[in-house]
């Protein structure tokens, strides 16, 4: 798990931050050279506690994958750490990845690709890891939360519970850790609990937060939070939408003005369209992705409830199927369970293979 843990807090990275230098600040340098050498002491210090940190981080992190992940990630080790391949094998293998909702084709597929290897007895564990990158081809998943200079739009939609709210708050505490200037607008004008539960969250980050009153149109919500966000030069506005069934054709016409309004103050935005999707519904979030895919269009998905949740292969079926990146994984409910999604580690991870690390 050695990498993967150290990626995790240096993803969700702003990109611009060189780029960011204008020529008044280079006479500034040599101060700030000197100070950089007084604070060296300092950062040491730091830099010790990070990684003290990051130790916890990783021992945390495992736990949090939760009872029914690591269930179904053991009964895929069971089935791979074979002696010798042959029928009974192949069978325990293709029910371990079917329970672990890889799907039924990509099984097969990986299941062909076994029988015609006719692999030796140490390779089959290799085989399968080596089966299950290949499906993620070479997308990029991290979500950059500000890649340059323009204040930017991200919009957070799914169905009813999914864990938008929650996600939004952990992205929000995210961003607020990098410095950036973080506006969260309430366009859930639906329930008084929704904007009561989406206020404390940001006055627990402490960021400003644009909600609507109950009953207003989402779309003069989501406007004048864009308007406040580029006259007060935000870095990020995040928007929290009302659940909506991906069925529902009013609900869908709503999320489609909200896109449209946000467009007549700035052409580009939103820059970032994101599913949430409960991961414990396995491949049944197919249906939701196609609707919401052919109605607003996505820029990536985000994985809720994968601490409680068996179905950890449905997460390849999705990227092998839409080619959508899967910017994040909510791993419980607490502030900082949201991690980055790394289709290298999350493999061994489904694959029980720990390196002999924290299991
Ligand atoms: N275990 C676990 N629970 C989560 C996670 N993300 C969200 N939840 C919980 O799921 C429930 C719904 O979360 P919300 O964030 O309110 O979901 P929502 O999509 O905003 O819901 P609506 O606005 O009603 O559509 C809450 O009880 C959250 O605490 C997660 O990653 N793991
Ligand atoms: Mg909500």
């Amino acid at each position: 798990m050695k990498e993967w843990f150290k990626k995790i807090g240096k993803s969700f990275t702003k990109k611009n931050e060189p780029n960011k230098k204008t020529s008044a600040e280079t006479e500034n340098q040599e101060i700030v050279s000197k100070k950089t050498s007084a604070e060296t002491e300092n950062q040491e210090i730091a830099s010790k506690k990070t990684s003290a940190e990051t130790e916890q981080t990783k021992v945390n992190w495992f736990n949090k994958l939760g009872e029914n992940f690591r269930k179904t990630s053991s009964t895929i080790k069971d089935a791979i750490f074979i002696k010798k391949l042959d029928q009974n094998n192949l069978e325990e293998i293709e029910e371990a990845f079917l329970m672990s909702d890889l799907g039924v084709n990509n099984t097969d597929s990986l299941i062909n690709e076994l029988k015609n290897k006719k692999l030796s007895t140490s390779n089959i564990q290799e085989h399968v890891s080596e089966f299950l990158e290949k499906q993620f081809s070479n997308i990029e998943h991290e979500l950059i939360l500000k890649p340059d200079n323009d204040l930017r739009v991200v919009l957070i939609f799914g169905v009813n519970g999914s864990g938008k709210t929650t996600t939004i708050a952990k992205l929000a505490k995210i961003a607020k850790d990098q410095n950036l200037k973080v506006l969260l607008a309430a366009a859930d004008t639906f329930r008084a609990a929704a904007k009561e539960q989406i206020e404390k969250w940001a006055n627990l980050v402490q960021i400003e937060i644009l909600s609507g009153s109950i009953g207003e149109d989402p779309s003069s919500v989501v406007f004048k939070a864009h308007k406040k966000a580029i006259d007060e030069r935000f870095d990020l506005l995040i928007i929290d939408t009302a659940g909506r069934l991906h069925n529902k054709t009013e609900l869908m016409e709503e999320l489609k003005k909200m896109t449209r309004i946000i467009k007549k103050n700035d052409e580009e935005a939103p820059h970032n369209k994101i599913l949430v999707l409960d991961s414990t519904i396995g491949q049944n979030t197919y249906n939701q992705i196609d609707s919401f895919h052919q109605n607003i269009g996505l820029t990536g998905v985000i994985m809720t409830k994968l601490d409680g949740s068996a179905k950890g292969g449905s997460l390849i079926g999705i990227v092998r199927k839409y080619n959508l990146p899967i910017h994040a994984l909510g791993v419980g409910e607490k502030i900082n369970d949201l991690i980055p999604f790394v289709p290298k580690e999350f493999i061994k991870a489904l694959l029980g293979i720990n390196d002999g690390e924290n299991k």
